[in-house]
């Protein structure tokens, strides 16, 4: 309310005057966000929706030589989608439009493989519009991704492919009202022989503006937002929403893992996170999956190390064959909100005081008590040149909590780049609870439970004098105290690229298929294609599959599941790498056969 309060009076007395309201807002630092980029950060969680052919098939990236009567959804019901993506406290839904495979989910005019041609509501259905209407009835935002990469198109490949992949845009952005996102997938699994398609992204890009100048655009390196290096959900520990992308271009050269996970200090670009992860292993419904659907723990550490990291957490929830999010998601999606609002229902910092060690020009319009206002745009700020200082939070009683948020004004840029937090003790010595790089947009510190009357924030390195505008402490008694994220896991080997593995099963079995899991996040690598050969006796070899490829392994590094065409009596089994991605090695964690 001060801030405010300030601001009105400034605005009272009129532009002579401003001077005598006291010092003049920090001026912005480095790159900074569009005011379309503050709002898209401000919406914190979305839900994700892949659905297409794949759905049907079990596949996670479709040949695109599917029969489009494979797309049969029993009783697709987008109302369903968007009450529960509200009731998850998600503001808004993408859906996977067009994917790999090319099949639209509208009916797209210049592609032969859409839902039009599908015998699916005798061709008359249109996904885009059921979801757009769904999504404006339930006040959520509605985006698209639409992938670049196409395994159906006869033109891809080939100059006339950026003609078609334009009107595709145009359609799908044109038709459905306002789109608040356009995700740009970076993906293209062509093999060696495979065809090679240059992208004219300043057609791609102009196209989206001209039909939706509000949408943030998704890729590899923005330039609305980027891909933040996985796709397990989780930003770096230090998280920079700028990023240089000189030379960079999504699906030909993209920044580093580490540079997308971390951005670049000081980048060129305002081109923040977005941390996709499925609430599944993969990306579309399998049923074979009804049983691996994230647990609620697992949802929590993604949440801080996403939102709590500077990121936006775009969690995929994806439709079952009926066109339904299946119950077994939409309960876990309940227990993750009940839990997040029980988390964070109680700011153990109301009717808290703060004091800082320096505020810029002493004028009230920049004090401390900002950070503690529900008022976005006020803020704590020092002087120009000021980079250290501190801020102390009486929070005038013992409050008990284990995490610890933080918020930069990001509308003047990012700029902390250390940071240190110390509670006072019952002898009245200051003690470190946590100390950490960057801030940005919200950070949340998972600490141990602590007891204490009073927080202090130290600002200990930045590119310019602090601006923060939120704080808050909490008790989340649902997860415990860890950050697993980052650690490595030892379990599973690193072997070398040139060994097969092989598996005497030590009695003959009626084998289904086989499954394969790297090591965890793809440690040491993983094989992308293979050749799979059984045998009856440990001697005699017949090969199942040749060069074959593990769809999209390289980004989402988790178990694998193959389904022969028909059942094998077998006693041995061997797995020959013939590519991986980290060439000389790679990692694995589980081998065996399904049955
Ligand atoms: C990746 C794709 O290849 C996956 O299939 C999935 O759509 C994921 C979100 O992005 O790059």
């Amino acid at each position: 309310m001060k801030g405010n309060f300030f601001k009105a009076l400034c605005v009272l007395a009129g532009a002579a005057a401003v001077s005598s309201c006291g010092p003049d807002a920090p001026a912005p630092y480095g790159a900074v966000p569009s005011p379309r980029q503050v709002e898209w950060q401000k919406m914190e969680t979305n839900m994700f929706c892949h659905f297409g052919p794949n759905t049907f098939t079990s596949a996670e990236w479709g040949t695109g030589q599917e029969d489009a009567d494979i797309f049969n959804p029993t009783g697709m019901d987008c109302r369903q989608w968007a009450s529960i993506a509200k009731a998850a406290g998600m503001k808004g839904i993408i859906i996977t439009a067009k994917h790999h495979d090319g099949f639209c989910l509208w009916p797209n005019p210049v592609s032969r493989h859409t839902v039009a041609q599908s015998s699916w509501k005798d061709g008359k259905g249109d996904v885009l519009k059921e979801l757009s209407d769904a999504c404006r009835e339930y006040g959520l935002k509605f985006g698209v991704y639409i992938s670049p990469w196409d395994r159906n198109d006869p033109a891809y490949g080939t100059d006339e492919y950026n003609e078609v992949f334009r009107q595709t845009l145009a359609s799908a952005l044109g038709d459905y009202g306002p789109v608040f996102e356009q995700w740009f997938d970076g993906a293209c699994g062509e093999g060696p022989n495979g065809k090679v398609q240059v992208y004219d992204w300043d057609l791609y890009h102009r196209t989206v503006y001209e039909y939706q100048p509000d949408a943030v655009i998704f890729s590899d390196t923005g330039p609305g937002c980027r891909w933040i290096g996985n796709e397990a959900g989780y930003a770096g520990r230090t998280c920079w929403s700028t990023l240089d992308t000189a030379g960079f271009a999504p699906g030909q050269a993209d920044p580093s893992r580490e540079s997308l996970n971390c951005g670049d200090a000081g980048g060129e670009a305002w081109i923040p996170g977005e941390a996709d992860v499925s609430i599944r292993p993969g990306w579309f419904y399998k049923d074979s999956e009804n049983d691996k659907v994230k647990s609620l723990s697992d949802l929590l550490g993604i949440y801080y190390a996403s939102v709590g990291r500077n990121s936006l957490l775009l969690l995929n929830v994806p439709p079952d064959k009926r066109g339904l999010i299946h119950s077994v998601d939409s309960l876990r999606l309940m227990e993750f909100r009940a839990a997040l609002d029980k988390i964070f229902a109680a700011d153990m910092s109301d009717g808290a005081e703060a004091e800082a060690t320096t505020v810029r020009g002493g004028s009230g319009r920049f004090a401390a008590s900002n950070i503690l206002d529900d008022d976005y745009d006020s803020y704590w700020a020092t002087d120009d040149g000021v980079t250290e200082a501190s801020l102390v939070v009486e929070l005038g009683g013992m409050k008990t909590f284990n995490r610890i948020m933080i918020q930069e004004y990001i509308p003047l840029g990012q700029r902390v780049a250390e940071f240190s937090v110390d509670v006072r003790d019952s002898s009245g010595n200051w003690v470190c609870a946590a100390e950490a790089t960057t801030i940005g947009y919200k950070r949340i510190l998972l600490t141990d439970r602590i007891a204490s009357d009073a927080v202090r924030i130290n600002i200990e390195k930045s590119y310019a004098c602090p601006v923060l505008n939120g704080f808050g402490l909490y008790l989340d008694e649902i997860m415990g105290e860890t950050e697993a994220w980052d650690e490595p896991d030892d379990s599973g080997q690193v072997k070398k690229a040139s060994e097969p593995l092989v598996l005497d099963l030590g009695k003959t079995v009626v084998a289904r298929g086989f499954y394969y899991t790297p090591k965890k996040h793809g440690a040491g690598g993983c094989i992308v294609s293979y050749d799979l050969e059984v045998s009856a006796d440990g001697e005699t070899w017949t090969g199942i599959y040749s060069d074959k490829m593990f769809e999209n392994i390289e980004n989402n590094p988790v178990r694998q599941e193959v389904r022969f065409r028909q059942p094998a009596e077998i006693s041995h089994i061997r797995l020959t790498p013939v590519r991986t991605s980290a060439g000389e090695t790679y990692g694995v964690s589980g081998f065996g056969i399904l049955q």
